[in-house]
């Protein structure tokens, strides 16, 4: 099996992927960690909490001023996808990886636990990320080589959960699938699935997944996200954690491989930080020796990205204060339904920038942990109140009665109830009367992880329970049945609707598939908020847009105005044949600049010329402030605005000046150009048209125009100081007879 190797210039090919898919193998079983580094060093700077770089990646915006540097924290970094086609999500994934992400969970956002069998095939369009093997294999081949690519091993992650769930387990284990959420409370409450029914399978999905390496997440956030007010059922989530971890432990997962799923339970205006540490320090000290993946606040995320960006930092502060393993992303397109591939990126970015921001504060600051203060205080409730709470589930009976009591997801804060929790039967519920006691002739399939498997009545060894079959898929991958997709609803057909946009010439827009045309449009209306939003759309309509809809609307002020985010369809395409793509500017860095004009000083005379008196110009191209040419070292000369081209270039001659920079603004009549044709003829006359370059600049100038006036370089809109000092030392150079530094 040749594994794929991909091009950072090249689209990932999903042709490739799907090629051949059913002898794919996975490469590795379990978890991987980071690797930190003890005081990374990085261009300028030393880090603390740091681990191995990547091979290459997508460093942060500011990385230019520092080298490009993309240092990674030592957390892993989760991002979420799910946008209902794998081919899509596997492109999402690899940008997601080139931000940082090691960890890329697959959202069944269809309600999989209500389907009571493993799924084949690719049932897309009944609402989300079908979980099936083709799905689960092609992305784990794509993971393969895009973990080759950054150069860091990749966790793949979706859901155990359901009346499948075992069965589930089973397939991610023979698929390489390192990151699983187990939580059969999450089937009782959310899912009414038979109490005793859900243990059950827990146990058996648990064992499978330490067959497997798969590190458990659990679901108590969902008790977060469910509860009337968040913030009550602190005590709960520390009970529903505790309890799905030990019985992981009895089932045979070691401590090692069990991440409890935690989450800041508010979030402002409440003062989150308040309530969040001292929880977040409660199921520390409790469950200390599991892992920690701290997921960002979901229940209090509107639509606003901003808002969304600060909650997810404070809830990162929490993760470095109170040292997570695993740092998950979200984005508000949870709440608004549009899942951008552009917000899994920024929302890496969050992580990656903050974590890197906090960087070392663990040496600084310290939690005030005094007995009699706050954190302390409060912590020490939280944890008073979980303790009581699993007295009483002990006290009624037990967790099965605790249940049917609507012990769960109350909407007061224990030891207060509200009685209206989640309540369940336990002689109820789906897959309710599906127990059986197991037969005394019965032999378990999957035989890898079984322990004692009635073999010996057969006369096979008891401490091999594999023996009569020759091994189970586990250990013998040739008996894994591969069933492609069935239907019309097939992912060759996807890509073939798709072909002109993949392979050919044609572009469009997209949010979550390939070609779906959907692009953002923000913008602020002076009216209220109804009424903006209906304006909004009326301009959607006005510009073309198809199936517009609002997705994030922030009141300015009642009366006065309303900023509106909206989606909608572009319905055209744009053909790469009919553009033509100018090459890329280049620019020399900061360092050569440094050097060059160290090593050559340069002395630059200039001035606006004519009649003129724009200043402001010319000023941006010289002034240090804003990255103009001084920075460099270059000698500047500014002779003001209005200056006469006699005496811009009698200066240079007085000066000994090595540039003439004419800024010119005015054009009626092509004044600007007929100003430079005249500096160059003076500078000709005057016999220094040798030593003299002669540059102008200006908002009307047409470069190519500007150099046919005998001078050697124009500069239009958009030119900042590093266009003009990459053309002085490169021109510098070429009279010299040295090499260029730019290609
Ligand atoms: C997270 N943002 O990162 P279905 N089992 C458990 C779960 O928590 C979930 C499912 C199964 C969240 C992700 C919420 N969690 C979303 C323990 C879902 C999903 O939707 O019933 O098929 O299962 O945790």
């Amino acid at each position: 099996m040749t594994q794929m190797v991909l091009n950072r210039n090249e689209k990932l090919d999903v042709d490739e992927i799907l090629k051949d898919l059913e002898h794919y193998e996975p490469r590795r079983r379990g978890w991987t960690w980071r690797k930190p580094v003890e005081n990374l060093e990085m261009g300028p700077f030393k880090y603390k909490q740091c681990s191995e770089p990547l091979k290459q990646g997508v460093p942060l915006p500011p990385a230019k001023y520092f080298d490009g540097i993309d240092p990674q924290p030592i957390e892993t970094i989760t991002t979420e996808i799910a946008s209902g086609r794998f081919e899509d999500d596997i492109r999402r994934m690899r940008m997601g990886a080139w931000h940082g992400a090691d960890h890329l969970m697959v959202i069944r956002h269809m309600g999989q636990s209500h389907i009571d069998g493993l799924m084949e095939g690719t049932p897309q369009g009944i609402g989300g990320v079908p979980i099936t093997r083709k799905q689960v294999r092609a992305q784990r081949k794509a993971i393969d080589a895009i973990e080759d690519e950054v150069g860091r091993p990749i966790n793949y992650h979706s859901y155990i959960s359901g009346v499948a769930g075992p069965d589930v387990a089973v397939m991610f284990a023979e698929e390489g699938v390192n990151g699983a959420h187990q939580d059969p409370q999450y089937n009782i409450l959310y899912r009414d699935i038979n109490c005793v029914r859900s243990i059950v399978d827990a146990c058996e999905s648990k064992k499978v997944m330490q067959w497997g390496e798969i590190l458990q997440i659990d679901g108590a956030h969902n008790a977060n996200a469910t509860a009337r007010d968040a913030w009550k059922v602190m005590p709960e989530l520390i009970v529903q954690h505790s309890i799905n971890s030990l019985l992981s432990e009895r089932a045979g997962i070691l401590p090692e491989n069990i991440s409890l799923s935690t989450v800041p339970p508010t979030a402002t205006p409440a003062p989150c930080c308040y309530m969040d540490l001292p929880y977040a320090v409660a199921l520390r000290q409790i469950c200390n020796r599991y892992k920690m993946r701290a997921q960002m606040n979901t229940k209090y995320i509107d639509s606003s990205t901003r808002e969304a960006t600060v909650t997810h930092v404070m809830n990162l502060l929490i993760s470095r204060l109170t040292s997570a393993d695993i740092q998950s992303t979200i984005t508000p397109d949870e709440g608004r339904n549009v899942p951008w591939h552009i917000y899994n990126i920024e929302a890496c970015d969050t992580a990656k920038q903050a974590l890197l921001g906090f960087d070392g504060l663990n040496e600084m600051l310290q939690l005030n942990m005094d007995a009699d203060g706050p954190l302390a205080q409060n912590a020490r409730k939280i944890k008073e109140k979980a303790l009581l709470f699993m007295e009483e589930i002990v006290e009624v009976g037990g967790y099965f009665q605790a249940v049917q009591e609507g012990f769960f997801v109350d909407s007061a804060e224990y030891p207060e109830r509200n009685g209206d929790g989640i309540a369940r039967q336990i002689e109820g519920g789906i897959g309710y009367g599906y127990i059986f006691d197991r037969d005394d002739d019965y032999m378990a399939p999957v035989t890898a992880h079984f322990g004692n498997n009635n073999v010996e009545q057969y006369g096979a060894n008891p401490e091999n329970p594999s023996e009569l079959i020759g091994g189970c898929t586990f250990e013998d991958r040739s008996k894994i049945v591969f069933i492609d997709e069935l239907d019309d609803d097939n992912v060759n057909n996807r890509l073939a609707e798709v072909e002109e946009y993949r392979h050919g010439t044609k572009i469009k827009p997209e949010v979550e598939w390939c070609a779906d045309g959907i692009i953002q449009v923000t913008m602020t209306l002076p009216a209220n908020r109804r009424t903006s939003e209906v304006v909004a759309l009326k301009i959607a309509a006005g510009l073309g847009l198809e199936n517009a809809e609002v997705i994030s609307r922030e009141v300015l002020q009642e009366a006065e105005g309303t900023r509106i985010e909206l989606k909608g369809k572009v319905p055209f395409d744009i053909d790469l044949k009919d553009i033509v793509v100018p090459p890329e500017p280049k620019f020399l860095n900061d360092d050569q600049l440094y050097e060059e004009f160290g090593n050559n000083p340069c002395t630059v005379v200039c001035g606006t010329v004519g009649d003129d008196e724009h200043s402001v110009g010319l000023r941006e191209i010289i002034n240090i402030k804003h990255g103009g040419i001084e920075k460099w070292g270059i000698k500047i000369n500014y002779l003001g605005t209005s200056v006469s081209v006699e005496k811009l270039v009698d200066a240079a001659i007085e000066l000994n000046a090595d540039v003439i920079m004419a800024s010119t603004i005015i054009s009626h009549d092509n004044v600007h150009y007929k100003n430079m044709k005249r500096i160059n003829d003076l500078a000709i006359e005057k016999g220094i048209r040798d030593k003299v370059l002669i540059l102008a600049g200006g908002t009307q100038v047409i470069p190519a125009e500007a150099c046919k006036t005998g001078i050697d370089a124009g500069f239009g809109r958009n030119s900042h100081g590093i266009d003009v000092a990459t053309f002085i030392v490169e021109a510098h150079r070429k009279a010299r007879g040295e090499a260029s530094l730019i290609d």
